[in-house]
């Protein structure tokens, strides 16, 4: 077995994806690459080198050099700002995906961990309990993009045999690394300034309720399914992934339970459009019943580990 590459090792999911990898399978099995060179926030024993996953030579050599079987490719551009880099994020989220799929069908690589989004999910697929399989008219480029690279997981899966594995993450929740340019980033962001400023502006209206899910449920998510044996996985695009949904006013009751003073106030932007085109609540049943997922933390257990970590 070879070491696993993590690219965007910087990232928000990145961070805390290398700690758990380290702890269960050892620090120097493991690779952390990011197109930023990383000072701080370092795993203890892993090796960081820079790498930009566009750089398909370079790529190559790092996955000869490092013995590499595993690859989880993190880097992408988030739906936001995605927005505003419309060719740059089509390149980095396609192309980047192309580069590792290829190498993979070459046999340099053996799984990938690739993750997709409730973005692929657009204005005409219901809101509500969105099903696994359903319509798929993604209204963002990031949506566009994971939509497309769903279809080409599957594409090499089901004709090259590439084992790529993927998740369609709901907005994720953690404090130990910032999110890069999301639309659910608000549900961060809004812990940050309940106890820094007892006061948070949100750029979602208040009542659009959002999938979201806490880090310590996703990274364990993405651990099981790396793991699971491949037979059991009747999805092989991109599995559905849910844990909790709310809306601003609901996340902002829960704070305000451990600070009564926090205000809110409601000032949305081009990004509420973009959590209006996407679904409110997600049904998961296929990654529950083939490999077993299950989400241990609530809006309540949330919020206390959000205000806990941030404070300490
Ligand atoms: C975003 O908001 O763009 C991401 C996502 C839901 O994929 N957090």
């Amino acid at each position: 077995m070879g070491k696993k590459l993590v690219i965007g090792s910087s990232g928000q999911i990145g961070v805390e994806l290398i700690e758990q990898l380290a702890k269960d399978f050892g620090p120097n099995q493991v690779i952390a690459a990011d197109i930023k060179s990383v000072s701080e926030g370092k795993t203890l024993g892993v090796e960081y080198i820079t790498l930009d996953v566009l750089d398909k030579e370079k790529l190559f050599e790092i996955i000869k050099q490092h013995n590499i079987s595993e690859v989880y490719l993190l880097a992408a551009m988030l739906s936001a700002i995605a927005e505003k880099n419309i060719q740059l994020a089509w390149d980095l989220n396609m192309k980047g995906l192309f580069n590792i799929l290829d190498l993979a069908k070459e046999k340099h690589i053996k799984k990938i961990f690739w993750p997709s989004s409730i973005a692929v999910f657009g204005p005409t697929s219901p809101k509500l309990n969105t099903p696994q399989s359903t319509l798929l008219e993604p209204s963002t480029v990031y949506g566009i993009s994971k939509m497309s690279g769903e279809r080409w997981c599957e594409y090499y899966f089901l004709k090259y045999g590439v084992d790529v594995r993927s998740l369609r993450y709901p907005g994720i929740i953690s404090y130990k690394s910032p999110p890069g340019g999301g639309t659910t980033d608000y549900a961060i962001e809004i812990f940050y300034a309940a106890i820094n400023h007892g006061f948070y502006d949100s750029f979602i209206a208040k009542e659009v309720s959002l999938p979201m899910v806490y880090m310590q449920d996703a990274i364990r998510a993405t651990m099981e399914i790396m793991q699971v044996e491949r037979k059991k996985l009747t999805i092989n695009s991109s599995y559905n992934l849910a844990a909790i949904s709310f809306n601003p006013e609901e996340i902002a009751n829960e704070i305000k339970l451990l600070f009564p003073e926090f205000q809110i106030k409601y000032s949305p932007d081009f990004r509420n459009n973009i959590a209006l085109s996407w679904p409110s609540i997600i049904d998961d049943s296929f990654a529950r019943n083939d490999w077993g997922w299950k989400h241990n933390f609530d809006l309540k257990k949330t919020t206390l580990e959000m205000v806990n970590g941030i404070k300490n």
